[in-house]
């Protein structure tokens, strides 16, 4: 019998996650006409199809060019594919599916036949990246297909273990004091380094806000109110005419599930009509981790448990939002529900480099969104896939943008 080295244990590891995240990959493709395929849904976002074709592209250019050394493969495809050339609008002269598919399968086996020899031990770090850059871009594909198809879906059956308004109301006391922000382990750049942060005692909402609560804002004329909005804020409201979320509906069927479809404005907007504000990220990510009694930062809010369906509303398993108490198994320590899963969160935050940052692998990646222009989000939504998520992460956005699976939760200071 062949022996397992961890060696080769790791290589079988890399081969299933990565065949496992395309299978789903694949799934989002189903039943798609060309036409949906190759069109612009949103000025922002490229073509879904052209997502495919990246996620190729940037497989062989990583793992083909990069660590085997081979010459550029398919060159006709390196303008079209890059995530840097040409501008969004332009990305929609695709090849015919059964073509990209073709150089997806094409690069994929080459890198299969590859891995089976590759000097992991210098690598993996890439690899886990790679795995991680196709599971962004699928959360990338499922929200361009929702907005192309621009509807809501029912409620899905879930009933809440609690359902009243006051326990939805509820904020959660996390303790002042250091703790360890940032991963050495989390592929990513901008998650990295390590590093000790000292918080005063503040309050974080235990969940998401609600639709039911964001109700409220929307009939006491928040979309109207000077008030209630920052300069940058209300210029964006003033030149778009909206009154409600992106994804809303009217029925109070969905009054327990988090509202989402609101850009970095509306959720700031939101939390001065309460009284409160958005945590910054350090705020977010020491509730998402910190444990009291051992003081130590755990992966995930529940601890180092790699996630299940039971902790939260992930990997397009229910493919919508569910009620914002309907995963007691996710809860953090400090006892706040939904941090990773159902919508990812906005928070006070620019994205912007951690002490000592070094790009990886390449400045392209978060270096170039260090412009103060872009806004943190932690989390995770439903369609994120578990591989790409943990308490460490971090996302980024324009603020103005609300096509997104985003929403958030509220901080407040506790002065003494
Ligand atoms: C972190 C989701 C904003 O999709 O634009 C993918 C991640 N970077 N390929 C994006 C990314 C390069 C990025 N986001
Ligand atoms: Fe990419």
């Amino acid at each position: 019998m062949e022996q397992l080295t961890p060696t080769k244990l790791h290589r079988d590891a890399i081969r299933n996650a990565l065949q496992a995240v395309r299978t789903r990959t694949l799934e989002l493709f189903a039943n798609l006409d060309f036409n949906t395929v190759c069109t612009q849904a949103h000025p922002d976002f490229s073509p879904v199809g052209w997502h495919l074709g990246h996620i190729a592209f940037t497989e062989g250019l990583w793992i083909l060019e990069h660590l085997k050394g081979e010459s550029p493969l398919y060159p006709q495809y390196r303008k079209l594919f890059a995530a840097d050339i040409l501008p969004k609008p332009e990305r929609q002269n695709l090849p015919d599916m059964a073509t990209i598919l073709a150089y997806l399968h094409d690069i994929r086996s080459q890198v299969f036949a590859y891995l089976e020899i590759a000097p992991l031990e210098k690598q993996t770090r890439l690899w886990w990246w790679l795995l991680q850059h196709e599971c962004q871009h699928s959360e990338t594909m499922s929200l361009i297909l929702q907005l192309q198809q621009l509807k809501t879906l029912p409620p899905y059956p879930i009933t809440p273990s609690t359902t009243t308004r006051e326990v939805i109301a509820d904020m959660v006391k996390i303790p002042e004091g250091t703790f360890m922000m940032g991963s050495k382990v989390n592929p990513q750049d901008n998650a990295r380094p390590r590093h000790w942060v000292d918080l005063d005692q503040y309050w974080l909402d235990r969940y998401p806000v609600t639709c039911g609560q964001y109700r409220k804002f929307i009939e006491a004329g928040g979309y109207q109110t000077r008030q209630w909005w920052s300069k940058e804020g209300w210029q964006w409201r003033q030149t778009h005419p909206v009154a409600h979320p992106l994804y809303w509906s009217e029925s109070q069927e969905w009054d327990d599930h988090p509202v989402y479809g609101v850009n970095w404005y509306e959720a700031e907007a939101y939390a001065n009509f309460v009284g409160k504000r958005l945590p910054t990220e350090a705020e977010w990510e020491k509730a998402a981790r910190y444990h009291p009694h051992s003081e130590q930062a755990t992966t995930y809010p529940w601890g180092e448990a790699t996630p299940k369906p039971d902790h939260g509303n992930l990997n397009n398993q229910i493919g919508q939002t569910t009620p914002v108490n309907a995963y007691p198994e996710g809860k953090s320590h400090l006892g706040c529900y939904d941090l990773l899963g159902n919508v990812w969160e906005w928070t006070a935050s620019w994205f912007s480099p951690y002490p000592d940052f070094e790009s990886y692998p390449d400045r392209g990646y978060s270096e170039a969104y260090f412009d103060n222009q872009h806004r943190v989000l932690r989390g995770g939504s439903w369609a994120t896939r578990p591989y790409a998520i943990e308490s460490s992460w971090r996302n980024w956005y324009y603020p103005h943008l609300r096509q997104l699976f985003a929403g958030f939760r509220c901080a407040k200071s506790i002065t003494t």
